[in-house]
């Protein structure tokens, strides 16, 4: 009986322990009683500063993907290096990801509304998610719940390169639970946005000698126009957009591109010439609707990488700053 007892007690113990922890997870309106506000607020954030600008879509495709393929969407992105330590922004890759202003408006505005609510990994994914629909890309629902890590490290930046073949690109993907069909449609974000010459210009008639057979020759000109050659390099490392045809328009015109050899990036193009992944570029070229559904779709997914959820991580009061100093 004493025995019987004790067992209970156990059992009830963890059952007692786990329970918290199995509502510990993402759901959507996760701030709709401690912050019924949030999302107008960082939507109004978002549209003001799109308003003026429309590349802030590309700048926060490309922040809200770093930041999660480097320890989950945890915010460590957004964490300033100091002189005693460094942070992910000292990485190598991090260089021209940009917009980290609007996050911090954002969270000042929260801030002043409800003090330490809305984490900062949370203003990324919703901001993203309102600047495509802005751009003209699908309009979907994200879970919110998200809690801001506590570390920021340059070594863990570990993203692929713009130089890599699909299925060295696909590693990185599947380390994060991510599949090739997926990997494929989210590089459907470079239908927005640019790149700088030192990103592609290994590719160009100009410094290779000779033209790239993957590459269409008119693109080539232009391309080597702005970047200049290997012996005469253009100053100041300047940019190209990577959609060449509807820059900043969210669409499905990217995946038409490389199939005309007008991808800029090396990894682009071989998305429309490798076996595995060309059969799914000509879908997504011929059906922008499945593109939209296929990205509203992965973003979910991404935005939901090695997250923090319940009492893990803090919610950040700056997002630039852990809240104690460590
Ligand atoms: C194999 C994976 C990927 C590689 C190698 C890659 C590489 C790059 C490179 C080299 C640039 C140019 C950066 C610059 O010159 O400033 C770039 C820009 C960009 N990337 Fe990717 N990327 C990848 C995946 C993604 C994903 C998954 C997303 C988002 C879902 C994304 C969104 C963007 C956007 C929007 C830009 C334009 C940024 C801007 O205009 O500031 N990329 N990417
Ligand atoms: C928008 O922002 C980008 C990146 O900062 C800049 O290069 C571009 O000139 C801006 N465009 C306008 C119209 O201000
Ligand atoms: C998003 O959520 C709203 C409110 O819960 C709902 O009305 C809408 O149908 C949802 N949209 C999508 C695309 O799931
Ligand atoms: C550019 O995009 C427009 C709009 O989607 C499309 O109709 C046109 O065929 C595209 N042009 C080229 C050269 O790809
Ligand atoms: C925006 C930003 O913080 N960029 C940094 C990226 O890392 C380099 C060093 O690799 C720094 O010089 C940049 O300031």
């Amino acid at each position: 009986m004493k025995m019987k007892m004790t067992m209970f007690s156990i059992s009830f113990f963890f059952l007692a322990l786990l329970l918290p922890l199995a509502f510990a997870q993402l759901r959507l309106g996760f701030y709709a009683s401690s912050c019924p506000n949030a999302e107008n607020i960082i939507h109004q954030v978002v549209q003001r500063r799109f308003i003026r600008n429309n590349s802030i879509t590309a700048a926060l495709l490309r922040m809200h993907f770093h930041d999660c393929f480097v320890r989950g969407c945890d915010a460590s992105i957004l964490i300033d290096s100091t002189r005693r330590r460094p942070s992910e922004k000292d990485a190598g890759p991090n260089l021209t990801v940009r917009e980290f202003e609007l996050i911090d408006e954002a969270k000042r505005t929260l801030e002043a509304q409800c003090p330490s609510t809305v984490s900062c990994a949370d203003i990324i994914t919703l901001a993203t998610r309102d600047a495509v629909a802005l751009a003209g890309g699908p309009r979907y629902n994200i879970s919110t719940g998200r809690r801001d890590g506590l570390v920021s490290n340059p070594d863990e930046v570990n993203l692929p390169g713009p130089s890599f073949s699909v299925s060295e690109a696909l590693q990185s993907f599947t380390a994060k639970g991510m599949t090739l069909k997926e990997m494929v449609t989210l590089l459907g974000a470079h239908t927005t946005g640019f790149a700088h010459c030192s990103f592609f210009e290994d590719r160009l008639s100009s410094f290779q000698g000779t033209l790239d057979p993957t590459m269409d020759p008119a693109l080539d000109s232009v391309l080597v126009r702005v970047c200049g050659s290997a012996t005469n390099p253009a100053r100041n490392d300047p940019t190209v957009f990577l959609d060449q045809n509807t820059s900043f328009v969210f669409d499905n015109q990217f995946y038409n591109q490389i199939l005309m050899k007008r991808g800029v990036l090396h990894i682009d193009q071989q998305l429309a010439i490798d076996q595995s992944s060309s059969g799914m570029v000509r879908d997504f070229a011929a059906n922008g609707a499945s593109f939209s559904q296929s990205f509203a779709d992965a973003m979910i997914k991404m935005g939901n990488i090695d997250v923090l959820v319940g009492n893990a991580g803090e919610i950040r009061r700056n997002c630039r700053v852990f809240n104690r100093r460590r």
